[in-house]
């Protein structure tokens, strides 16, 4: 393994003169304070991976002769940031905080070539060789994420443990998770059991046409009980990610209504008949504006947060349908009521409650770039995924905004034009389109781009039934995404797609040691 050959590509990468780090049986460990996480991950990654007992060691290995890994916190760098160190008698991770030395760790096992990737040691007792060099990282951006939709098609708990180990491989730490929409409610309420009793499964899905391969004839849900939640939360922070839960209102709420018709606009239909949606798009059965609902909704976030330590609550605000509102005599009474102007001012209003909500308990409120019509909250952050208008205008009234634009990092997208494509969905986002993306517009000022927390990949579920189709749509691209979320370059940014396809080569390895199903570079195989 060459350092031109690491992914993320670090900000400074070095082979310096002297004999390579041999690695074997008699390597040993010492995690510094503050350092067990890593520690921890070591063992359970590497050390299983490679057959390395990872032996406590001492702090500099003192005179045993011995060669080790050492693990420490150095203030003097920023939390994030991390400076590895290997030499023929050691390899040292220095990190701001635990998790910069866990981001060095990453990297280590990246040198340590693909079979550091398995779960269980393909050649036991093999020596590992490690270049002596000097790496010197740091990230970009605070917020380097990837949203997860497990509405449109569930992901059992299994498979998000599993996600989260990738993003964590790739340096990424935020998971949006996209617990509910019109296909699905995904998370156990223990007030509102039947959100995940009825509101969790479908009958069908009625995806494209009815001969599509896409359309099932079956019933599709799941759920994670509130156990299944703690223990994602858990094992996310031991990687140093943030799980950042969605809370989809008032649009996209058909699951909810069919499990609880009062929260409709019952005036206008007859709520009581809903189903779980079975239909790709966006439902017109939104919530009503009533108290009512928005006591049912406090409730709901009172277990959400519970659940989830994360500052930042996603409550969605996208794509809210007005037609039933411009229907219903009671969300027009409503809109008098209330002195809004007009279905916008209600949908702000919504919005508006839950953010003064989320404030007064300490956290704070994130949404869709739609939460921008008819005024935005103070405080509040915005995704902005039309485009990176949305984002803009946030960052330029002073709002916080991560980045995911559909036209660069909607994963359900296409990666190819050509008639062999298997998941031929929306337009073509190739890797390199993805690779070139760059998350903070020209507009705006250094002051404004300050507001710009960072960025996250969409991954949206509506033709990915399982894992291995997530893994096809999801990767390589990912690869591309989290260097553009991570790597520092001078302004203006320029790309070398070229140099990061090179050093595809050496990821693809790693990611058939991971088992991720990629699309496999040139197209699918026949
Ligand atoms: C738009 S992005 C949506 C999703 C769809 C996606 C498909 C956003 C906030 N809403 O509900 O799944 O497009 O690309």
């Amino acid at each position: 393994m060459t350092l031109e050959q690491l992914i993320p590509a670090p900000a400074h990468a070095e082979a310096v003169p002297g004999s390579s780090f041999i690695a074997g049986p008699a390597t040993t460990l010492w995690a510094g304070p503050g350092t067990e996480s890593t520690e921890r991950w070591l063992r359970a990654t590497l050390g299983a991976a490679l057959g390395l007992p990872l032996t406590p060691g001492a702090e500099g290995l003192g005179d045993s002769g011995s060669s080790g890994i050492s693990l420490l916190v150095d203030a003097s760098l920023e939390p994030e940031a991390y400076r590895l160190t290997v030499d023929e008698a050691r390899v040292e991770i220095r990190g701001g905080a635990a998790p910069g030395v866990f981001w060095g760790a990453q990297t280590l096992r990246q040198l340590f070539g693909p079979d550091a990737f398995r779960r269980a040691p393909l050649r036991p007792g093999t020596p590992y060789s490690l270049p002596a060099c000097v790496i010197e990282d740091a990230p970009r951006f605070g917020w380097r994420g990837m949203m997860l939709d497990v509405a449109r098609h569930f992901m059992p708990k299994d498979g998000v443990l599993r996600y989260l180990d990738l993003l964590a491989a790739h340096k990424l730490n935020v998971f949006h998770f996209h617990l509910t929409d019109d296909q699905g409610w995904r998370v156990e309420i223990k007030r509102h059991p039947r959100l995940t009793e009825a509101g969790s499964w479908r009958a069908r899905s009625k995806w494209g046409h009815r001969n599509s391969p896409l359309w099932e004839e079956r019933p599709h849900g799941g759920f994670y009980t509130q156990d299944d939640i703690r223990e994602i939360v858990a094992y996310a922070d031991s990687l140093h990610i943030t799980v950042v839960p969605e809370i989809d209102v008032p649009g996209h709420s058909q699951a909810a209504i069919s499990a609880y018709p009062h929260l409709g606009n019952t005036d206008v239909v007859d709520t009581r008949a809903l189903t779980v949606w079975d239909t790709w798009g966006v439902s017109k059965n939104v919530l009503a504006p009533t108290e009512d609902v928005l006591r049912f909704y406090e409730g709901v976030f009172e277990e959400i947060l519970d659940l989830f330590p994360s500052t930042f609550v996603h409550i969605g605000g996208d794509e809210c349908p007005k037609d039933q509102w411009k229907a219903s005599a009671a969300a027009q009474a409503r809109i008098k009521e209330l002195g809004v102007d007009g279905e916008d001012g209600l949908q702000s209003w919504f919005i508006r409650h839950f953010d003064t909500w989320l404030t007064a308990r300490g956290r704070r409120l994130i949404g869709w770039d739609e939460i921008l019509e008819g005024g935005l909250a103070e405080g509040a952050a915005v995704s902005s995924w039309r485009g990176y208008r949305g984002g803009i205008a946030a960052a330029k009234a002073g709002h916080d905004v991560v980045m995911c634009p559909e036209q660069h990092v909607y994963l359900d997208h296409r990666q190819d034009g050509g008639p062999d494509e298997p998941m031929p969905i929306g337009f073509v986002r190739t890797l390199e389109d993805v690779y070139r993306f760059e998350p903070v517009p020209a507009e705006l000022t250094e002051e404004e781009a300050a507001h710009v927390l960072g960025t996250q990949a969409n991954v949206w579920t509506e033709v990915m039934e399982n894992q291995d189709r997530v893994d096809y749509q999801v990767f390589p691209r990912l690869a591309a995404f989290c260097e553009v979320a991570w790597r520092r370059l001078p302004a203006p940014v320029e790309r070398d797609f070229a140099g990061f396809e090179r050093r595809m080569t050496a990821h693809y390895a790693r990611l058939d040691a991971l088992g991720v199903d990629y699309r496999p570079p040139g197209g699918p195989l026949p």
